[in-house]
């Protein structure tokens, strides 16, 4: 490739690398989702003992004793996604789901969003990011571990 195809290749290239780089001065449209899950993980106890440590207590952490075939298990309630990073004008669409769990009772602290997710339930949640900083999305029902966060990044002048 001589140097001028490669001048002119560089050249081509600058608006695409400044248009990711950079957001738009206007605010983009962002959609995520978000599951309420429940990983899980278990042993026989002819293979490992049940653990006797107490979990953190808030309804995050379930421990499941041997049932009749000495299976035990543990699971977190978590979001599928913790974390969300937009930009200062967004316009931001999330849809949570409800996967594992009856209910989850849900708030996005600073956006006064308040919900409970059902299982087998969508809910929409919409907004425009006017303002810089971090809102904790918390399900009150499984602590610690329901805890995410939306990050609204300053938009660059
Ligand atoms: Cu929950």
């Amino acid at each position: 490739m001589s140097r001028l195809t490669v001048a002119a290749l560089a050249a081509s290239m600058l608006p695409l690398v400044s248009a990711i780089a950079q957001p738009s001065q206007t605010g983009e449209k962002r959609a995520f989702t978000i599951a309420a899950i429940e990983p899980r993980g278990g042993a026989n106890v002819s293979q490992e003992a049940l653990p006797t440590d107490p979990l953190p207590a808030g309804g995050g952490y379930v421990l499941r004793h041997p049932d009749q075939t000495g299976r035990w298990e543990v699971s977190t309630y978590l979001w599928s996604t913790p974390q969300i990073v937009v930009h200062q004008g967004d316009a931001v669409s999330l849809d949570f789901v409800g996967i594992n769990g009856a209910a989850h009772p849900t708030e996005i602290k600073g956006l006064d969003k308040v919900f409970t997710l059902k299982r087998g339930h969508v809910v929409k949640v919409e907004f425009t990011a006017d303002k810089p900083g971090i809102y904790p999305v918390i399900c009150s029902a499984h602590q610690p571990t329901m805890r995410g966060e939306i990050v609204v990044l300053p938009r660059s002048p």
